[in-house]
């Protein structure tokens, strides 16, 4: 069976992107400017790659002001403020094609998903999260920005080439009790584009459930995000897991809002990060002195 390429980009994702029309992307496209495939039935498909040497013939640079724009954010460009609090805008109006162009066109200006989930979703989410103490339709807009959210960072992933046959794997979760699903959904997604074969067993995962996983794959990591409070006498829960997941030959890493010092404590010696891009940066050092899985 053959494998669904993941590097490429449709001619209305590219043209999203950059913020111009579907028709100009073809038309580069059939004068020899882009770079780009063919499917089966015809389709034009730009590799990542080819966009990314287009934007640079072009001298379209994230910072570049005269950019186009989509919305009121440059199609692409850095992650700051303002691209976090347009996302957050365009994920309130439920206008997911404007949160679609800013996600993607940060991701081929050269952001890694790390920065994008600390940079854009944290920030963009922290003040979703406080809609509803002012309108009564907050909730409503909350629920939908993480379902849209969720759609998006997926369509993100097939960008993400496939982990080689022999990467290092590693199993990602939502601790018990907790039922956010971007976080370990975005540590999967992080883990994958630093080369980890990764998958993520979602939110509301028993602890014992982390350890069969890890063990069943051979994990080379284990991650956990927190992100509702763990009480004090669970700690020792906590810290019999930590001991299963090192037995089970893993590097244990927990992290999220809720991972308070008694918590870190008694998973020593496990990672604690702050943040994906803490994250990353471990996970990046720890493949880069992988053994082979069994
Ligand atoms: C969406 C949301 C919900 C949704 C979740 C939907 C879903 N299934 O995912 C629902 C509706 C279920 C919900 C419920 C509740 N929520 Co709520 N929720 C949020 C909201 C708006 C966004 C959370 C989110 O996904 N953020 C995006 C992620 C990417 O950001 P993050 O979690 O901060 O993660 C970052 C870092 O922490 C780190 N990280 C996280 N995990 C990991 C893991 C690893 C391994 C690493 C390395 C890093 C890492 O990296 C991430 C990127 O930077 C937050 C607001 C906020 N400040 O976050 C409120 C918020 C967390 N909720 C809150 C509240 C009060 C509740 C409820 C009690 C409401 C209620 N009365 O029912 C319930 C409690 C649910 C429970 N069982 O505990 C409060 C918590 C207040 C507090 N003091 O703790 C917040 C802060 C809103 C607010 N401002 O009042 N919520």
């Amino acid at each position: 069976m053959s494998q669904r390429r993941t590097d490429l980009l449709t001619t209305r994702q590219l043209a999203d992107s950059l913020g111009v029309s579907e028709s100009s992307v073809k038309r580069w496209i059939d004068e020899g400017e882009i770079a780009a495939e063919r499917t089966s039935g015809g389709h034009r498909r730009v590799p990542i790659a080819a966009a990314m040497r287009f934007m640079r013939a072009r001298g379209i640079r994230p910072t570049d002001g005269s950019m186009p724009t989509h919305g009121s954010t440059p199609a692409l460009g850095p992650v700051d403020d303002r691209s976090s609090q347009d996302f957050e805008l365009a994920l309130v109006a439920d206008d997911l094609d404007r949160a679609r162009a800013i996600l993607s066109g940060r991701f081929l200006s050269g952001a890694d998903l790390a920065s994008i989930a600390d940079g854009l979703v944290r920030p963009a989410f922290e003040r979703i999260g406080e809609l509803w103490k002012c309108d009564r339709a907050g909730i409503m807009a909350e629920h939908r920005a993480v379902d849209g959210c969720i759609t998006l960072l997926k369509e993100l992933a097939n960008w993400i080439p496939r982990p080689d046959a022999d990467a290092p794997r590693a199993v990602v979760c939502g601790a018990p009790g907790d039922p956010y699903l971007l976080p370990p959904l975005i540590a999967s997604l992080v883990l994958r584009e630093r080369g980890f074969d990764a998958r993520s067993l979602g939110p509301f995962t028993p602890l014992e459930t982390m350890v069969l996983a890890c063990t069943r794959h051979s994990a080379l990591l284990g991650a956990v995000s927190v992100s509702v409070p763990q009480s004090s006498r669970q700690a020792h829960e906590w810290a019999e897991f930590s001991s299963a997941i090192s037995r089970a030959g893993a590097r244990l890493v927990i992290g999220g809002r809720c991972v308070d010092p008694v918590l870190a404590k008694a998973v020593q010696p496990a990672v604690v990060c702050s943040s994906m891009t803490e994250f990353a940066a471990y996970a990046s050092g720890l493949r880069h002195g992988a053994p082979k899985p069994k």
